[in-house]
């Protein structure tokens, strides 16, 4: 009898163990015993190869990126605290040795996002980093090779990036077994410590003095058989192009997310996220997780759960959750860009004839300034959610380098907000020219992690074309100027982004286009605006957006999103960027602005 009881003890501690082995968050073992069995996810597709912006070195280990869960109703203060290193715990972004595959060509479902760049520039034999994966093995399109800058030295890609796009994506190590980890407890992405509840799993063992004594060999074979069986499990899950831990996300990420929906499903929230995310949705994706990065429905929508005034309320915490999230995801896109299906593809990008636009506001009677942006996510890098301190600093550094490159009226310098000066910042912030410092929604979204380490600003002298360096998204590139002349404006910013485009190759999915942190800034993530006066129109705020909702126009405050308008002054700009051309978009704030200013000139 005690044999017999002794046997299933030991089957079972084999088992838990080789969960442990296999699974990222080690408590899982509790996940894979109580959940059903995962739908099987599509075969992995290819996506961010680590394509290095100047002379690349090896990947480095980088630290885990910690997600922590951002506690309802408590905003963090600015800057947010750096989450306690016992506490990180995330897939680590590159392999913890370089020997072990990466992650950093990840596991894409078929339906996420295939992350290509746009625009293969001309390959420079020299210089070209290697880091394209073979053309024949991606599914959507090619990977682009990235031209350095001239005065780069010829690149070596790093190990990861030259792995065939069509091998397997490695199960990863255990976080808690990864070098970044070591000295710390293992988490799951929201800083669920498990280590504890693994070591009393372990210390649960009976000492062997103590063991009774069993048929050894019968018990040996048993065992093995199961732990053969479940070994073999796995690699068949992998085989189908999913692993048993994708879909586990542990009990305290589940509650929050029951408690945050629940309060969100009571509230009189007008996001998009409370518009599409029904209960039998909820349900159905709160067990899901991203392939690489592990991130959970709670990464996607803990900002909209926190903030109830937000407009959309989700963020994608690395581009699989498009995929993974899709069925979230695409109706906020449909409703956010007016229209586009998920059966719709992002046209090509097309920056048009920048030589038509005019001045929006000839008579200089309304337009206070002009300005022009769009959003770039560096491939080989996850969004926010997911970056290590260590990436941050990389990316800020090759963002700085790759920009001192650059000539004529496009000539700056870079400027960390590590060590700038407060006074400077705020003057900064204040002339519109940077982003703010305390974004409640960003700060909810795991966002600002580290801040300020990894984010900066580039500009030329007149401060007419910026940089932002890892504020909301990795760049967004923005060309701006006192008055209405949209065509200049415009010219600028074309000729930055194709300068820009020669030497950092970006991260692009062939239907949703330019790959961003926020749905809303999918595809041509252009968002032309003026600064503008319309007094009569404004008169009723209602009214204005109503107006400015008919020409496609979103109305925003003189500090941008969430922010009032001071001295009457609104923020008008194009609302959707999937669907259309780069120009076409801008075009869209061109003629709206224009009826606009007609209309403020007939009341
Ligand atoms: P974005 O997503 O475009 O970066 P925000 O709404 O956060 O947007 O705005 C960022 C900054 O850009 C804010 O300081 C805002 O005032 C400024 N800004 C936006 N449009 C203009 C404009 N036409 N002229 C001057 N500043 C602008
Ligand atoms: C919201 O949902 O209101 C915020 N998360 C912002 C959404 C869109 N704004 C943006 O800059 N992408």
């Amino acid at each position: 009898m005690f044999a017999l009881w002794y046997l299933t003890f030991a089957v079972d501690e084999i088992r838990k163990r080789l969960v442990w082995l296999f699974s990222s968050n080690k408590p899982a073992n509790k996940a894979i015993e109580n959940k059903p069995e995962p739908k099987a996810t599509p075969a992995p597709a290819p996506a961010v190869a680590p394509t290095p912006v100047v002379a690349p070195k090896p990947a480095p280990a980088p630290a885990p990126a910690s997600k922590p869960v951002a506690k309802p109703s408590t905003p963090e203060p600015s800057p947010p605290p750096k989450p306690a290193p016992a506490a990180a715990a995330v897939a680590p972004a590159t392999p913890p040795k370089p020997a072990t595959p990466a992650p950093a060509k990840p596991a894409v479902p078929a339906t996420a996002p295939a992350v290509v760049a746009p625009k293969p520039a001309t390959p420079t034999p020299a210089a070209t980093p290697a880091a394209t994966p073979p053309a024949a093995t991606l599914p959507a399109a090619t990977l682009p090779a990235a031209t350095p800058p001239a005065a780069t030295p010829p690149a070596t890609p790093p190990k990861a990036a030259v792995a065939s796009a069509g091998d397997k994506m490695p199960i990863p190590l255990p976080k808690s077994l990864t070098e970044a980890n070591t000295n710390g407890n293992a988490t799951n992405g929201n800083g669920v410590i498990h280590d504890d509840l693994d070591k009393k799993l372990f210390d649960a063992q009976l000492p062997a003095s103590k063991l009774p004594k069993i048929d050894k060999d019968a018990s040996q074979s048993f065992i093995k058989g199961e732990a053969n069986a479940f070994v073999q499990s796995i690699k068949e899950a992998q085989q189908a192009g999913t692993r048993k831990q994708d879909t586990m996300v542990d009990a305290a990420v589940l509650a929050k997310l029951e408690e945050g929906y629940a309060k969100l499903a009571a509230s009189d929230s007008k996001s998009l996220l409370k518009k599409y995310l029904t209960k039998a949705m909820f349900d159905n994706l709160k067990n899901k997780v991203t392939p690489t990065f592990k991130s959970t429905l709670l990464d996607v929508i803990q900002s909209g759960l926190e903030n109830h005034d937000s407009g959309c309320g989700i963020y994608a915490p690395d581009a699989e959750a498009y995929g993974v999230f899709a069925d979230l995801f695409d109706p906020i896109i449909e409703d956010y860009h007016g229209g586009f299906k998920k059966t719709d593809k992002h046209p090509a990008s097309d920056f048009g004839d920048v030589t038509t636009f005019g001045n929006v506001d000839p008579t200089n009677e309304y337009v206070i300034s002009t300005r022009v942006r769009c959003g770039r996510s560096m491939q080989g890098y996850p969004f926010n959610p997911c970056l290590t301190e260590a990436q941050y600093k990389e990316m800020e550094s090759k963002v700085s380098s790759t920009l001192s490159g650059l000539e004529g009226e496009l000539k700056g310098k870079f400027y960390p907000l590590t060590g700038m000066e407060k006074a400077v910042q705020q003057q900064l912030i204040d002339d519109h020219f940077l982003f703010k410092e305390g974004d409640r929604f960003l700060q909810a979204a795991n966002a600002c992690r580290y801040w300020p380490s990894g984010r900066g600003i580039y500009h030329n002298d007149n401060k007419t074309f910026l940089v932002w360096c890892n504020e909301e998204d990795h760049l967004r590139i923005i060309s701006m100027q006192q008055g209405g002349d949209l065509g200049e404006i415009y010219r600028r910013l074309t000729t930055a982004v194709n300068e820009i485009e020669k030497r950092v190759p970006f991260s692009h999915d062939d239907r949703l286009g330019f790959l961003t942190f926020c749905p809303t800034n999918l595809g041509t993530t252009i968002r032309a605006s003026v600064h503008i006066k319309v007094p009569k129109l404004a008169a009723n705020k209602a009214k204005l957006e109503e107006v400015a909702g008919k020409y496609n126009l979103q109305v925003r405050g003189t500090r941008g999103e969430h922010t009032e308008a001071e001295g009457g002054v609104y923020d008008i700009s194009n609302k959707r960027r999937m669907g259309l051309t780069e120009y076409q978009a801008v075009k869209e704030m061109y003629d709206g602005i224009t009826e606009l200013i007609k209309l403020e000139k007939s009341l």
